[in-house]
């Protein structure tokens, strides 16, 4: 094997994606849902389903929780949740607030006009913090549904101040190793202004907030043709990184299986981040995957999610940093671009099934999900619970 190959396995070892609850569950668009036989109905099997996909691949330990939807009870459903864990060898993720589904954010939360809609989003949040504590969660992931519609309707400079204060004490409010995650959108729900707009005002905001606060990049959050990997680039360098919730797009935020639509620019993430030379910074970038599929099976989903995530990683490391330098540097543009291009069109697939046995793995996830049953079984246990749910969206 060369000495390439050995450095990219070394890193596939510490490579680790998180997945999301949510993800398990019966989505759809705001057109409806099409509830599937063995989508996941309580936070147990969102559980077991994740302990399937950690099975077949062996890097998924952690599950996101979207507090409301997994914590509906709040603090008081933490102890649930830690049997849980133990239960499934599954350990909670980062947690998510839920700042945007209460009638009560019509017009936002932590930026609502209304000073008391403001205190009950911003208990909410500190609560998640607390919630984050007893789960000994490292981070407290935030995304803010917050702006508005119309031109004039809503004090843009006063909202600053407002997510000012809020970031703050909330940072105030994290144990010594914790983050909070500031993630940005451009639009959706709001169509004329965002709070959070882009990764300027999210760095900011986590910059204002204090040293354990980073930007969150979800790659559905840009408008098209954006260069997401130079904002990946620029956010090293600002030492702001935190983590990533990957998944792929064609038009908005639409969800797709990473790499579905554009898996180049998956690569040129990941080349941006074997590009920085700084270990520490490198070990705190949380890899999350953002999705929920209402047309693909759920599990089967995820683990596809988690097989290509590996193959685009495993690409961009076998890049030759050093050759690709000398070609920048003399200005040979065509070679440094298919020195680029090289790495990404190596089949890395082989390495990898070699990678997995080795670690006593599948070496195909996804065939092996395909032979264990657990799909046929899951689907004959939930079908009447979700044929319940069906009739309820009629
Ligand atoms: C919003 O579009 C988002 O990306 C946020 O991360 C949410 O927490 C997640 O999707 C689930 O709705
Ligand atoms: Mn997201």
């Amino acid at each position: 094997m060369s000495t390439m190959y050995a450095r990219c396995e070394s890193k596939l070892d510490e490579f680790r994606v998180e997945i999301p609850s949510w993800g398990f569950a019966n989505t759809g668009t705001r057109f409806g849902k099409f509830a599937q036989p063995g989508a996941a109905t309580s936070l147990e099997e969102k559980f077991a389903d994740a302990a399937e996909v950690h099975a077949l691949t062996g890097v998924t330990p952690q599950l996101a929780l979207h507090v409301l939807w997994d914590l509906p009870g709040g603090r008081a459903d933490v102890a649930g949740v830690k049997q849980l864990t133990e239960r499934y060898g599954i350990q909670a993720g980062s947690i998510n607030p839920n700042l945007f589904q209460n009638q009560e954010y019509k017009f936002g939360s932590l930026c609502n006009p209304d000073a008391g809609i403001r205190r009950m989003a911003l208990d909410h949040l500190l609560g998640c913090a607390d919630i984050a504590k007893d789960l000994s969660s490292a981070d407290v992931s935030l995304w803010l549904a917050d702006g508005s519609n119309y031109p004039g309707t809503q004090s843009i400079r006063k909202r600053i101040v407002w997510l000012e204060e809020a970031l703050g004490a909330t940072h105030d409010r994290l144990s010594a190793g914790q983050r909070l995650l500031v993630e940005y959108k451009p639009f959706e729900p709001a169509f004329y202004h965002t709070d959070i707009a882009d990764w300027g005002m999210a760095g900011h905001l986590a910059q204002s907030a204090g040293p354990q606060a980073r930007v969150l990049v979800d790659t559905g959050h840009h408008y098209q043709a954006q260069n997401i990997e130079q904002i990946v680039a620029w956010l090293l360098h600002l030492r702001l990184l935190g983590g990533f919730h990957f998944n792929d797009r064609r038009y908005a935020d639409d969800d797709l299986t990473i790499g579905s639509i554009d898996p180049y620019q998956v690569f040129r993430i990941f080349h941006e981040i074997f590009n920085e030379e700084d270990e520490s910074l490198v070990a705190g970038i949380a890899y999350m995957i953002d999705q929920s599929h209402n047309i693909k099976g759920k599990v089967e989903a995820m683990v596809q999610t988690v097989v290509t995530a590996q193959e685009l990683f495993f690409k961009a490391g076998l890049v030759d940093r050093e050759r690709l330098a000398e070609l920048q540097a003399a200005g040979r543009t065509v070679e440094a671009e298919e020195c680029l291009r090289d790495a990404f069109w190596t089949d890395v697939r082989p390495a990898l099934e070699e990678w997995r046995v080795r670690r006593g793995l599948p070496p195909n996830p996804l065939t092996a999900l395909h032979e264990s049953g657990y799909v046929e079984r899951i689907e004959r246990e939930r079908a009447e619970r979700n044929a319940v749910r069906t009739s309820t969206y009629a």
